[in-house]
Parts: C-alpha cells; structure tokens; sequence
C-alpha cells in the first residue's frame, strides 16, 4: 500500500484538486430540481452526491471508472495460481481508488501488505470472544469494526491536532488499509466461532486475500470456492454512492468519524432486508421453496408458489432495485460462472433459482407494483455460497460486508483528501411542503 499511497500523494490527490477547484469556478451551475415526489420517495434519482469510484445507470448496470463487470474480470490482475481467472477485490480496489488498471506487481504487493495487517488487536478478539454466540453475525462484525477506532491513527492524529486539514486523507488512508486487512480476520473469527472451532488467523503474505480467508475458515484448497468468492468480492465492491451502505458510510465520514466508526455504520445499513440482508433471505426462501414443490415441479409450481408468497404480502427477496430497470449485470456475471461450472449447473438449489429468475419476472410484472421485476445480485449469490458447503446463510451478508468496504473506503479517503465538508441537506415538514406547493 505505500506505492498506492504515494502515487496518491503525488499523482492523483493533485490532479483531483485541481479538478475540483476549477468545477468550483462555476459551482453555481444546474445540474436537476428536485420534486416533492422525490423528497417523499426516498430522495430517488436526487443528483446530490458526489462519488467517483462506480456509476450506476438504470439500463446497462454498474460500470467502474466507465469499465464494465466483464471489461474489469478481463483486464485487472486475477489470483497468482496458473489458470486463476477471476479479478481479485485488491485489483478491484485499486481501480476504484485511482480510476487505474493497477500491475500484477502492485496488486501482489497490496495483498502481500493487507496479510500482513491482518491480525486483530486483543481488544478486538477479547470483544468477539464475549458477544452472545447466536448474535447475527452482521451485529458481531459491525461491533467488532467500531471497536477497532481505539487503534484509530486518523482519529488520534485528529485529536492531538498533529494533522492539518490537507492531510487527513493520510490516516484516512492507513485506517482503510488496516480495515480492508482485518475485515477477513474478523468475518473468519465469527463464522469459525458459530461452528465451534477456535482458530487464529494465519495469512500468506504471497497469497491474496480472498485465498487467506477461504483457508481460515476452512476451504482454502478448493480452487473453484476461491474463484467464486474472488468473483464475489470484486463485483459487490461498490454500487455508487447512494445505496444505503456506501451512503452511510460517507454521511458518518462527512462528521470526520474515522474509517472505523463510519464503516461500522455502514455495515449496520446493510444488515437490513432491503439491502444486504436479502442475501441470506433469498437461500431461505430458495430452499424453503424446494421442499413445497413437487419432486418433478414445473415453472407452473414455481409461479404458484411465487403468487402465493406475494399474496401474504411479502416482497420476492433478490428481485427489484432503486435504481436499476433491467436484469443486474452482477447477476449475470455471477450466472455466466454458474453455468460454465458442471458442479453449480447440476445443483437442483441453482437450478431451481435459474428457473425464479426466468419465472419471477413475468409474476412480478402481473403482480404490477415493482418498477424492476428482474433479479439483482442477491437472487444469485447465495447459492453459490450453499453449493461450495458455506449452509449458514446469515453469514452471507457478512461476505457482502468484507466486500463493499473495498468500495466505500477509497471514496472516504477522497473525501478527505478533498476536504469534503460535513453533509447537511435540508429536511421540510408535511405542512412545509405544502406551503411551498400552494405558493406555485
Ligand atoms: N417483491 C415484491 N414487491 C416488490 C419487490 C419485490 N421484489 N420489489 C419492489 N416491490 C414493491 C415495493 O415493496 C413497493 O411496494 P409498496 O408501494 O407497497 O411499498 C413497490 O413494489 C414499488 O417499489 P420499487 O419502486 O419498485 O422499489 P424500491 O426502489 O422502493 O425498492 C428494493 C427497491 C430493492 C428495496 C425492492 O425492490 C425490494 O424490496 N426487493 C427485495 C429485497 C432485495 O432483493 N433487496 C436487495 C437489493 C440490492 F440488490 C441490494 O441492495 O443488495
């Protein structure tokens, strides 16, 4: 990390200033209004935010730096074995941080320095050790990161006011850099705990990180598991910037609380139903589905049962999106290495969520509320995790969460190194908001 650091230093943090100061020239310029339907709806398509790693347009999905999922899996450094064709989330990072396809070199080192990063202070351990062992695990992993802020070099340095404001991206940076490393210690630490195994985490310093935490809890010689994780990892890193979790993350940074504190904050968001969580929800409701139908079901079973799950009023876990009117290309790419792999391709939970993904949608465009009917992300991912031996779905959004941290920790440091300011949009009441209307 201290090349990464360095060609921020002297590279790109200037070229950004620079930037920024002459959009600032003319910062009175339009960019959209905002409609009373907006502000009650959830601030929807508000251009409010400002976010550089990843834009999200509604008919062709997620694009990093103007590069798309599959452009990214061709092009960034994969795992270091022979035949390893899958981008790594470090590769990804880089990206995201500098808008720059990193060398083979520079990724090896940055996994090299995370491994080496990686175990937790005794505070940390001694905290997981005394969580309740049935805690979701979503409420251990956020706890544990707020806890690693007694180690905090941004929030010391802050308040020693030993750094002036041009500086703070630097701690910012260190403190990223040490989350992104401990974040795999501690999700391997709780998903071992919950199955009764006490094991310190040990990482190669010439292995990737998703290699070093598949082995620490337990896959790590299988290839294919490492693979699809790495897949996982790169694809969910970052979703711009106005989903619950990324936006979360920024607001609580925007106080200056450290990476820790505002990553914390993030994970708790992405614990709910709506967001990251659907993750653990669609295997339930995949296997749950499995055992209603018939032993030869047909799509016709499968509309049924979908009919039958909207009619209690239930929203269809892994489809729909805030943003998105078409199916989520990281459905797709997860979907392309399914279906290239005899073992997924053949595994009847898969098979019966390829066949959702063809039957949900016409269900859910009769049903006629969702603006989206197709699959996101969640529809796919679970089953990938249940298929390589990882049963315990609530662990699912805990992988979700070690990956969007290398989305949402580049911009905190670009929002430090641009000195953004504390956010503060204004709020209107009911009776406000008719006032302003009846004046029109
Ligand atoms: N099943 C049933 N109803 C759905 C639905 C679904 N999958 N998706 C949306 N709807 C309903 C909404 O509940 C809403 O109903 P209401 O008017 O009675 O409140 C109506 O359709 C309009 O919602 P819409 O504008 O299409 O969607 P939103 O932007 O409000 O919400 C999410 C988007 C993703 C939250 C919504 O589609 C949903 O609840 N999906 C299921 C949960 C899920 O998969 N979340 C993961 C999303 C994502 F990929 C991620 O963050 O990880």
């Amino acid at each position: 990390s201290t090349e990464l650091k360095n060609l921020m230093r002297e590279k790109y943090i200037p070229n950004k200033r620079e930037q920024l100061t002459r959009i600032k020239k003319s910062s009175a310029s339009v960019i959209g209004q905002t409609t009373v339907e907006q502000v009650l709806g959830g601030m929807r398509g508000i251009r409010c935010m400002w976010w550089e790693g990843s834009e999200l347009d509604a008919e062709k999905g997620i694009t990093f730096h103007g590069k798309t999922i599959e452009e990214c899996n061709r092009i960034l450094p994969h795992g270091p074995e022979q035949g390893a064709t899958q981008m790594l989330p470090e590769s990804m990072m880089w990206l995201i941080m500098t808008g720059e396809v990193p060398t083979e070199k520079q990724v090896r080192a940055l996994s090299a320095d995370l491994a080496r990063h990686s175990a937790l202070p005794r505070h940390v351990d001694e905290l997981i050790d005394n969580l309740p062992k049935d805690m979701h695990p979503m409420t251990s992993l956020s706890a544990a990161i707020a806890s690693l802020s007694h180690n905090s070099v941004f929030s010391k340095q802050y308040s020693d006011g030993s750094i002036t404001k041009d500086k703070f991206w630097e701690p910012a940076f260190d403190d990223s850099i040490s989350l992104l490393a401990k974040i795999p210690t501690i999700a391997a630490k709780l998903y071992n705990r919950s199955k009764g195994v006490s094991k310190v985490y040990k990482a190669d310093e010439s292995k990737d990180v998703t290699w070093n935490f598949a082995e620490n809890i337990g896959f790590g010689d299988k290839l294919p598991f490492v693979e699809m994780m790495r897949l996982y990892l790169a694809l969910h890193a970052d979703h711009e910037g106005g989903n619950v979790s990324a936006h979360s993350t920024h607001l609580v940074g925007s106080a200056l609380s450290d990476p820790f504190l505002s990553y914390s904050a993030g994970l708790l968001g992405l614990a709910g139903p709506l967001h990251g969580l659907a993750a653990q929800d669609v295997l339930r409701f995949i296997l749950q589905m499995h055992q209603w139908l018939p032993k030869n079901y047909t799509e016709k079973d499968v509309e049924q049962y979908l009919w039958n799950w909207l009619k209690d009023g239930r929203v269809v876990p892994g489809y729909g999106h805030a943003v998105l009117r078409k199916p989520d290309p990281r459905f797709t790419a997860l979907h392309e290495f399914s279906s290239k792999s005899d073992s997924i391709s053949k595994d009847p939970h898969w098979k019966l969520v390829d066949i959702v993904s063809r039957v949900a949608p016409q269900v859910l465009k009769e049903h006629g509320k969702t603006k989206n009917p197709f699959p996101n992300v969640d529809s796919q991912s679970g089953v990938l995790l249940h298929h390589y031996g990882m049963k315990e779905t609530e662990f699912y959004t805990v992988i979700f969460g070690i990956s969007r941290a290398y989305g949402v920790l580049p911009q905190l440091v670009w929002d430090r190194a641009l000195g953004m300011p504390i956010e503060r949009p204004k709020s209107l009441s009911l009776n406000a908001i008719e006032k302003m209307m009846s004046a029109q």
